[in-house]
C-alpha cells in the first residue's frame, strides 16, 4: 500500500462502514456494536459517523477532511432498499470516487439494486461488491487504493478477472 493514499468512507447509519473498515485493517477488535461518534483516523482510512453522509449541516466536516484523502468509499448497504446518496454526490467531492457495496453475503442482500443506487450516486468510478464476514471485494479495494488516478482504476477494472469489480461511467450508460 502506498501511504500516502488514504482513503475517506462515506454511508448512511449501519451501512457497514466500520465494520468494512475493521475487515481491510485486518483489526480483530470487536467494535461492531459501537457506533462511530467523530471521525476515527487508522492506518490508511478515515472513517466516518452516518450522520455526517446523512445530515447536511455535516458536509462541511466531510469537504474539510476530503482535502485530506485521496479516495472515497461510497457505501451502500444491498440489505437497504435506499440511497442516502443525492444523485451525482461524488460531484461534489473531488477525489477518486469507488463504489462499494457491503453485506452481499447477506440473505437479503440484493445486490444488482444496490449497484444501480450508486450508479446514481457515482458520477464515475470502479464499483466493488463486499462483504466484510466473508473477505469478499476486500483485496480488489486494496488493489484500487495502490492506484492514483481513474484512468488506472478503470483500466485495472476493465483487466480484472474478479467478478466482484465493475467500472461505471455516467457518461456511457
Ligand atoms: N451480513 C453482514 N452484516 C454486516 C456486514 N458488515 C456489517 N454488518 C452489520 O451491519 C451492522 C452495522 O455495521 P457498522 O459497521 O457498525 O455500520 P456503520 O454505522 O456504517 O459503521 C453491524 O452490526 C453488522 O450486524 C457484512 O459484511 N455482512
Ligand atoms: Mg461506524
Amino acid at each position: 500500500m502506498q501511504r500516502q493514499n488514504r482513503a475517506m468512507i462515506i454511508g448512511g447509519i449501519d451501512a457497514g462502514k466500520t465494520t468494512l473498515t475493521d475487515a481491510l485493517l485486518k483489526r480483530q477488535r470487536k467494535r461492531k456494536k459501537i457506533k462511530t461518534q467523530s471521525l476515527i483516523y487508522d492506518d490508511w482510512i478515515v472513517d466516518t459517523p452516518g450522520e455526517y453522509t446523512e445530515n447536511p449541516l455535516y458536509y462541511r466536516n466531510l469537504m474539510a477532511t476530503s482535502l485530506e484523502i485521496t479516495h472515497v468509499l461510497f457505501i451502500q448497504d444491498a440489505t437497504n432498499r435506499k440511497s442516502i446518496f443525492a444523485p451525482g454526490f461524488s460531484s461534489g467531492i473531488n477525489k477518486l470516487s469507488i463504489g462499494v457495496v457491503t453485506k452481499a453475503d447477506a440473505e437479503q442482500a440484493d445486490i444488482d439494486h444496490a449497484i444501480h443506487l450508486l450508479k446514481k450516486a457515482l458520477v464515475r468510478g470502479p464499483i466493488v461488491i463486499t462483504s466484510a464476514y466473508t473477505g469478499r471485494g476486500l483485496s480488489e479495494i486494496a488493489d484500487l487504493m495502490k492506484l492514483n488516478s481513474m484512468n488506472e482504476m478503470k483500466k485495472y477494472t476493465e483487466s480484472s478477472e474478479s467478478e466482484d469489480i465493475i467500472y461505471h461511467d455516467i457518461m456511457q450508460s
